[in-house]
């Protein structure tokens, strides 16, 4: 069984609303070097297909919401996010897939590096192939 992560951020609410905040190496346990942010998905799309090698991220459905299916490998888990002050950590070596967006989701990623196209793992079999020569 896949043990997922989650992070639930405290909202300041008060008459006029909500806001979360999020400090780096304190509410998450990396530097935030990186936050972007997807919306307008199409319809029915699944996003991800790919793992990194060294990047922790956080991943907040801030506005609607949409699923994520992780796997290490072995295990698998499928995380719902719903709520716009929890967040789903995931580290290095999990392969990630984004699906199930409603039309209003808003997926936000804070992450610990910047972007680099060699981080990825594009390729199941190839990550299948690194999480065991790395286990
Ligand atoms: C991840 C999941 C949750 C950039 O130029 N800079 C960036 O920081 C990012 C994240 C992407 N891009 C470009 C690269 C592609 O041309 O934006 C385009 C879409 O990126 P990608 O196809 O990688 O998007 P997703 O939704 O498949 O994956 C993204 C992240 O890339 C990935 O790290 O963990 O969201």
């Amino acid at each position: 069984m896949l043990e997922v992560k989650m992070y639930e951020f405290t909202p300041h609410g008060d008459a006029r609303g909500e806001l979360v905040s999020i400090e780096e190496n304190k509410d998450v346990p990396f530097d935030i070097k990186r936050c972007y942010y997807m919306w307008n998905t199409t319809p029915g799309v699944r996003r991800g297909f790919h793992a990194h090698k060294q990047l922790e991220q956080v991943l907040l459905c801030v506005h609607g919401s949409c699923k994520i299916h992780l796997d290490n490998g072995t295990d698998t888990a499928e995380v719902l996010l719903d709520k716009p002050n929890v967040g789903l950590y995931i580290a290095n070596d999990m392969w990630r897939e984004m699906y199930d967006f409603t039309e209003d989701a808003v997926l936000m990623v804070l992450a610990s590096t910047y972007y680099d196209e060699s981080d990825y793992i594009r390729d199941y079999d190839a990550f299948l192939q690194y999480v065991r020569k790395e286990g």
